[in-house]
């Protein structure tokens, strides 16, 4: 393919992960960057903010008091979205009104006991122990009769719904698969399928490591790169080099390396536009239903909403929302901005 050709023209791009289409239209900005950056300043964080309720000591929205934590801390959702305990109920009154019961659990984990420490201004040790709570969490979770997913999400920022600065994720594990990691896992089996048992995502790294075209930063066990067909302007697909399904088969080394590529890409996002940077982000792994899945690649998707600055962002709405998602910035010159931007905080040293 003469991608050379594409560049400058509108065309689509096939996300073979999901089967779906992003059309790509180049010509609305033939230079890679237009208009000017805002900085917006960053009012200094406390380290322990007294209303805040996910810091140590402080007593939660619920009622109940947080520990005096002092690495990473996890607790039972107090306003869950979903239930363990609900009887099996299926309702069908024809094949258009089908519904039925979900059973599961929703955890927060808070990363540090620090109000103001993001992933990017925490140590790669530091990150270490979320990870090791992530693959705890997972494992425990996963060995649940009834718990056949675990999602582990973070909504980072006030623009993506973030409830409290305090850094924090959650993981929402329940009975069935959703619908994206569901839909991931048919076209990563029909990939093994049609291409002699091979994995679709060690495929993929390897041609993007190959072409250098959208990789944003690797080290020796995993590679972040912006997907060919990436939706947001500056998605990120963080992936293993090494195939495996999920974070309970991570060695101790490849542990350290994804929380090096963790701090090293939401600092290249924090220095982007100056800003401690909003994004969605999460991990599609392995479903926990007790059967063999060869097929699933061990996999991170960043979705941050930033078009051009701190201020300006990428809205879904219209064409978007109804037919296809549209991008102008190409993912070849996101990658680009996003790989030769410093790898030091643009903050400095973190103060302790
Ligand atoms: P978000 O910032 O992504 O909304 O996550 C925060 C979660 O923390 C949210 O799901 C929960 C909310 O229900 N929460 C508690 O469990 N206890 C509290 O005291 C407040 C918020
Ligand atoms: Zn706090």
């Amino acid at each position: 393919m003469d991608l050379a050709k594409l560049a400058s023209t509108p065309h689509r791009r096939l996300n073979p992960l999901t089967g779906e289409w992003v059309l790509v239209s180049p010509q609305r900005t033939q230079r890679p960057w237009q208009g000017k950056v805002e900085r917006t300043t960053i009012g200094t964080q406390l380290a322990y903010d007294p209303n805040c309720y996910l810091c140590p000591g402080n007593a939660r929205a619920g009622g109940e008091k947080n520990p005096q934590y002092d690495s990473t801390f996890a607790f039972d959702n107090d306003y869950p979205a979903l239930l363990p305990d609900v009887t099996d109920s299926h309702a069908q009154t024809s094949d258009l009104l089908v519904a039925e019961t979900e059973r599961g659990v929703c955890r927060v984990i808070c990363f540090s006991p620090r109000h103001d420490l993001t992933i990017s201004r925490m140590t790669d040790s530091e990150i270490g122990r979320v990870i090791d709570v992530w693959a705890e969490e997972y494992s425990r979770l996963g060995a649940q009769p009834s718990i056949n997913h675990v999602e582990i999400f973070e909504n980072r920022g006030a623009m993506m719904g973030a409830s409290n600065p305090h850094p924090h994720c959650q993981i929402w594990a329940n009975a069935t698969i959703p619908n994206l990691p569901a839909k991931e896992q048919l076209r990563q089996e029909e990939y093994k399928r049609e291409h002699d048992g091979a994995c679709l995502l060690c495929d993929y790294i390897a041609l993007e490591v190959h072409l250098q075209q959208r990789i944003v930063c690797q080290n020796k066990a995993f590679v972040a790169l912006v997907p060919f067909w990436a939706v947001w302007p500056f998605e990120i697909m963080l992936a293993c080099k090494r195939h495996f399904g999920s974070m309970s088969e991570l060695s101790d080394r490849e542990r350290a390396s994804l929380a090096d590529m963790l701090r090293q890409i939401t600092t290249r996002y924090d220095n982007l536009f100056e800003v401690s940077f909003p994004y969605t982000m999460g991990f599609h792994q392995t479903p926990t239903d007790n059967k063999a899945h060869p097929e699933w690649h061990f996999h991170a998707h960043y979705l941050p909403p930033l078009l051009r600055s701190a201020t300006v962002q990428k809205f879904m709405v219209g064409y978007e929302l109804l037919a296809t998602p549209q991008r102008d910035i190409t993912p070849e010159s996101a990658a680009e901005r996003l790989r030769t931007l410093p790898r030091e905080h643009f903050l400095g040293p973190v103060q302790s």
